[in-house]
């Protein structure tokens, strides 16, 4: 049977029971996968915005990162698959296929997961309160942490309403500065040829990438806002593409990143500590701690 069969048959395997017991879970014979030797545990795993059916994605590294981690609980906070972009034209290679098998190896492993939609695979959220081939999905869901702590856990989009900006211009980072400077000096070389007046496409960039580092601050602070006004310690989103753990008036705000740029997830320890890890390669070798620059540092521009 062709792996593209197994997945779709999998997908096609609905329970129509409403949510509780989750009658799939340690059922099926654990998918075949290849031998993987190393492995590390943790208590949670939190990945969002792989966007899956996109070029982008970067899914060799994460069917990479979830064959080599494990968990109890497995958070997939929101555009998963990217319904938006496939309706359009179907891209489907086969290591998008790894990452669905990884992640159904998780559910018949035992491992909880929950689907909480994002904006890209809102087709989902037809589904909340179900399962699908085991998976829980939910429209948002809740996570108390090993020492108690309770956390909102949502994809982010409901607040683009809130904030009106362009978000491509969030994901545009200090290499697109950096390539803008140069690309400035080569500008400026041939307008000076043609006789034409200086004029600066880096301080245009300037100006976007200052409106995105906006973006994600008035992206944060209404999060937070709802996280506070609803009682919760914290928030787990993705959404912006932007890895971070913050805290801002006694909220955690916290994003798990993508994995189109930057290969971002939040994992939680044994003991509730929550830490984002950056996959950008295979194995090992990755970086251990990933501590993301703050949002201000992040776009810091050369004067
Ligand atoms: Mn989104």
């Amino acid at each position: 049977m062709s792996k593209t069969l197994l997945w779709r048959e999998s997908i096609a395997t609905f329970d129509p029971r409403p949510a509780g017991a989750n009658p799939d879970r340690r059922r099926r014979e654990p998918i075949p996968r290849p031998f993987v030797p190393s492995h590390k545990r943790h208590r949670t795993i939190f990945v969002s915005d792989t966007h899956l059916g996109t070029r982008g994605c970067k899914a060799e590294l994460l069917a990479d990162f979830l064959a080599r981690n494990s968990c109890d609980t497995l958070f997939l906070v929101g555009d998963i698959i990217d319904g938006w972009r496939l309706k359009h034209r179907w891209f489907w290679p086969e290591a998008h296929n790894r990452v669905i098998q990884e992640i159904l190896h998780k559910v018949d492993s035992g491992t909880r997961v929950i689907y909480v939609p994002g904006n890209h695979d809102e087709a989902f959220r037809e589904y909340c309160g179900r399962f699908i081939a085991g998976i829980e999905i939910m429209r948002e869901a809740t996570h108390e942490t090993a020492d108690g702590k309770r956390f909102l856990v949502i994809h982010g989009d409901q607040f683009d309403g809130v904030i009106a900006c362009a978000k491509w211009l969030a994901h545009l980072g200090d290499w697109a500065y950096t390539m803008a400077l140069e690309l400035n000096e080569i500008c400026g070389a041939v307008r000076r040829a043609l006789g034409l007046p200086y004029w600066s496409l880096s301080a245009m960039l300037k100006q976007k990438v200052k409106n995105a580092v906006d973006y994600i601050c008035r992206f944060q602070d209404a999060v937070a806002r709802e996280t506070r006004e609803r009682g919760f310690d914290g928030v787990v989103c993705g959404h912006i593409h932007h890895a971070t753990i913050e805290e801002l008036d006694g909220i955690l705000y916290v994003n798990d990143g993508d994995w189109v740029e930057s290969c971002t997830a939040l994992v939680e320890d044994a003991a509730g500590h929550l830490e984002i890890l950056r996959w950008t390669a295979f194995g090992e070798s990755r970086d251990p701690a990933f501590a993301p620059a703050p949002v201000g540092e992040a776009v810091a521009a050369p004067a």
